[in-house]
């Protein structure tokens, strides 16, 4: 199974994003090969003004035995407590770290939860910030699982003007099992 974990975050100093980003990795180790693709710095898109965000994306390789999707979101939302996350706290508000599960192979979930989980992640195609790291780890032919066009297509078809993505010098560091 190829994941894709969405990275994204906007308290606190960028060096302070990026060392989540990379604990993050380094909690993920050991469920299989990882690698990370560059960190962007992005606008804000929805929600409460906030700071810019820095997204990154991780690819884990599961190897067996592989977690379910549910308990792999389980496993991001301890890290996510673990690394300073507060909730409940207002839909789309600033945080410290926010681990979504993009792509799960080409499994299509839709479980009601708790926890709720839809994969695909509902948005992946709606957001330059999501995608663009996606496309780093997988390049832009894949399709994603029940959709109609590869990644690249989603991407050119998103204005960029509306969703500005601009990249940093910034470098996951991540721990190899
Ligand atoms: N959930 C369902 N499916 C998934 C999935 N595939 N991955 C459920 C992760 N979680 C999933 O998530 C809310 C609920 O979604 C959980 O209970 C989980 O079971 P959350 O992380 O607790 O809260 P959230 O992140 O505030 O909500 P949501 O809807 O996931 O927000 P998004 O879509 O992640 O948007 N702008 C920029 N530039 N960069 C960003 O990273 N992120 C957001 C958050 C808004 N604007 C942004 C960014
Ligand atoms: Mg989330």
């Amino acid at each position: 199974h190829v994941v894709v974990i969405g990275l994204g975050g906007n308290l606190g100093s960028p060096t302070a994003l990026l060392a989540r980003f990379s604990a993050a990795a380094a909690s993920l180790a050991h469920l299989g090969q990882i690698a990370a693709a560059p960190v962007y710095r992005t606008a804000a898109i929805g929600g409460p003004d906030q700071p810019d965000y820095l997204n990154s994306a991780l690819r884990l390789d599961l190897r067996d035995p592989a977690p379910s999707p549910t308990e792999l979101l389980t496993t991001l939302q301890a890290i996510e407590d673990q690394l300073g996350r507060l909730r409940p706290a207002p839909r789309w508000s600033a945080r410290t770290i926010d681990l979504d599960l993009l792509l799960f192979g080409r499994q299509e979930v839709e479980l009601p939860g708790p926890p709720a989980l839809t994969v695909p992640h509902p948005r992946l195609l709606q957001r330059r910030f999501a995608l663009l790291p996606t496309i780093d780890l997988l390049g832009p032919d894949v399709m994603a699982p029940g959709a109609a066009v590869t990644l690249g297509a989603a991407l050119a078809a998103l204005d960029a003007s509306v969703q500005p993505v601009w990249p940093t010098e910034l470098r996951i560091a991540h721990a190899q099992a």
